[in-house]
């Protein structure tokens, strides 16, 4: 049996979330057009008949302007430690931009095995490929380069058959039925999340934090409770729209995702609650899990 640890890094927004669910072939993290969708480590395991790849996704690198921002940043240069491979995914532009070159001085410490992951190749011509790719080559001795694009699926299995070589013998990490180490209650809150993102604008989703609490569950149904924290009154407001119709579109959108997920009915009732300030507030991101 052959397993290994490979971490996913890259600017916010380059679509490394896209990518561990194509590789996984599963949803597990949340997907945005916002930039800093992703706060924290998730894995996403994928199991075939001869090895088992565990994916880290992490946040994407981003300028941090708050202690969540911290947080972020320190979550993805964590991820480089004690990994077999890293993919590092960018943007299809051809300049070296400052995360990238951080990144890159992290990795040129650890002296990482790495993949440069070109994403998004079905906006750009092929012909731009060659210039991004020479203006990566100074900034790490990359192993392979792959041009793909997540969001369709193009060159993701070949970019899978490459990451198999960095894999060695194993122990099997995680069972075969387990897609990810994300407990069900931080999945089901992350699906509210990626809902609000699409729906809201400007800083009101990035100030949001969301508890899940089951109040009943059998075999057929799960009832859950969702407990939505913004930074402000206006906030509160918006998020709940004119006569609550934000809040319930928002409620079914997440609804039928959580359904997949536990593959039961859910009964899903939503709450807004403001907590100010809390992602400069030591005490209350260590309530919501933003801690080691
Ligand atoms: N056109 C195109 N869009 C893509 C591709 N991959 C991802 N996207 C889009 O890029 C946006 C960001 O995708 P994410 O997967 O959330 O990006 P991320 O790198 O995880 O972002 P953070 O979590 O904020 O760091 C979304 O709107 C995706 O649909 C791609 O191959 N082509
Ligand atoms: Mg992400």
């Amino acid at each position: 049996m052959k397993s290994g640890f490979v971490s996913i890094v890259g600017r916010t927004n380059a679509g490394k979330s896209t990518l561990v669910n194509a590789l996984c072939g599963e949803k597990i993290a949340i997907v945005s057009n916002k930039p800093q969708t992703t706060r924290f480590r998730i894995m996403g395991v994928l199991n075939d008949s001869e090895c088992q790849i565990v994916f880290t996704d992490t946040p994407g690198l981003h300028k941090p302007q708050t202690r969540l921002g911290d947080f972020m940043i320190a979550q993805a240069n964590e991820s480089l430690v004690d990994t077999d491979l890293v993919l590092l995914v960018i943007e299809p532009v051809d300049n070296v931009g400052a995360a990238e070159e951080k990144i890159a001085k992290s990795m040129n410490k650890l002296k990482i095995p790495a993949i440069l992951v070109v994403n998004k190749i079905d906006t750009i011509k092929k012909e731009k490929l060659f210039s991004i790719i020479d203006k990566y080559k100074d900034i790490y001795e990359f192993d392979a380069v792959f041009p793909i694009s997540a969001k369709n699926g193009d060159g993701v299995p070949l970019l899978l058959e490459e990451i198999k070589k960095y894999l060695h013998e194993g122990p099997q990490y995680f069972p075969d039925d387990m897609v990810t180490d994300l407990p069900l209650k931080q999945r089901i809150a992350e699906t509210v999340r990626e809902k609000m993102l699409y729906v809201l604008d400007k800083e009101v989703p990035h100030g949001i934090a969301i508890e899940v609490a089951i109040r009943e569950e059998n075999e057929k149904i799960i009832k859950l409770d969702a407990t939505i924290y913004c930074e402000k009154e206006s906030h509160k407001g918006i998020i709940i729209g004119k006569g609550g119709k934000l809040l319930k579109k928002i409620g079914s959108e997440a609804r039928t995702d959580i359904e997949n997920i536990v593959g039961k009915q859910v009964y899903l009732e939503l709450w807004v609650k403001v907590k100010e300030g809390w992602r400069d507030n030591n005490f209350l991101l260590k309530n919501f899990g933003f801690s080691e």
